[in-house]
């Protein structure tokens, strides 16, 4: 039996969920499943340009940052590109989490114009940024602790402990500080995005980071935007072997017992509430399971019902390359396979414009 998000109505009120519900659905999910987030301040985070470049003739400038953190000693940092309109001021941000720049082996996240498609973006008046967040947290299991673990060596003892997921959503809320602090964007009109692991950031990211106006989760799966019970394709014991460092140690004792896991991911995307969330799967990506993906951001509903908006109420699961939600959370199955397309920035980015101008 899936938990349920308002405990059968007796959450029903914003007050009563901000209040009481949200903040226990947020530390169960720390507790059991991505790890605790580190409070303690930095001494040091600075953001500097190392490159500038003018692309499409001109109409779009990138600058490559590098940010640097310190705390107790320790440093690390990691690069981050922003493309910008070569005209104004940017009516928002789109943050792509990019944990895939170490690994040439995943091909999938595609072109950068699939995976960031800086083309689209400014032509909304939006800037495009994309965070090479493994540069601080490297996607391996050997060497995930080499970087901003060593940040916060006190806190990070036990079976809550944070893991790559955690840290990629952590810095990708340091670009958020930084883009505020830079003046690029007004707190609120900053999206986050990411596709499949980088996806299931995104969420735990925008879940915990309240200056973020507008989710996006892409083939984003197990541990990401699909109901983990009973769901095809892939599950805790699966996505704990193969990738052991991604979340808190707690999770992994899940595997095979997911009944009695405290929380599901439906409400993991109820925490977006009431911020717009855009999830999206692909139809040929059975592991990531389109269906389950689906009932999640259904019922993470709920919670945008308290505070008036609308959600997938009366949608059913659409056949693939129909979006459907015409509110507060949208949805759609893109005919393919695994991976972030262009087809999909097509539906966010007027999903993004309806919210944001
Ligand atoms: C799958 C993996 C998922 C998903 C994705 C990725 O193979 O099992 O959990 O996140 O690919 O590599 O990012």
């Amino acid at each position: 039996m899936l938990p349920d998000i308002l405990k059968k109505d007796e959450v029903n009120t914003v007050e009563t969920w901000e209040k009481v519900r949200r903040p226990e659905i947020m530390r169960m999910f720390e507790t059991w499943v991505y790890g605790v987030t580190p409070v303690e301040p930095l001494d040091c985070l600075e953001a500097k340009v190392t490159e500038t470049e003018y692309l499409m003739e001109g109409a779009v400038k990138k600058e490559t940052y590098y940010l640097h953190m310190e705390r107790k000693g320790k440093s690390c940092g990691f690069h981050y590109r922003v493309f910008s309109p070569a005209m104004g001021k940017a009516a928002g941000a789109v943050l792509m989490i990019n944990p895939f720049s170490r690994n040439q082996a995943l091909d999938y996240p595609g072109k950068e114009l699939d995976h960031m498609p800086y083309d689209l973006i400014t032509a909304c008046g939006y800037i495009g940024v994309h965070a090479d967040v493994d540069e601080l947290c490297a996607d391996d299991a050997e060497c995930y602790k080499e970087g901003l673990w060593e940040l916060f060596p006190e806190s990070m003892e036990g079976a809550a402990a944070w893991g790559a997921i955690g840290m990629w959503a952590y810095a990708a809320s340091r670009v958020v500080d930084c883009l505020i602090m830079q003046d690029f964007v007004e707190c609120g009109r900053i999206v986050v995005c990411g596709c499949s692991r980088a996806g299931k950031a995104a969420l735990w990211c925008g879940a915990q980071d309240e200056r973020i106006g507008l989710v996006i989760s892409n083939v984003s799966g197990c541990t990401g935007a699909a109901v983990t019970r009973g769901k095809t394709g892939e599950h805790i014991k699966d996505i704990t072997t193969q990738f052991p460092h991604w979340m808190c140690k707690h999770y992994a004792s899940f595997a095979d017992r997911e009944e009695e896991l405290p929380v599901d991911q439906h409400m993991l995307l109820a925490l977006c509430a009431p911020r717009p969330l855009y999830v999206s799967s692909a139809s040929e990506d059975s592991w990531a399971d389109p269906q389950k993906e689906f009932e999640a951001a259904k019922l993470a509903g709920e919670v945008y019902g308290l505070y008036g908006e609308t959600g997938l109420e009366g949608e059913t699961f659409p056949k693939a390359d129909i979006p459907v939600g015409n509110g507060f959370i949208c949805y759609h199955n893109r005919q393919g396979v695994h991976g972030c397309r262009r087809y999909d920035w097509e539906q966010y980015l007027p999903f993004i414009q309806n919210h944001f101008n």
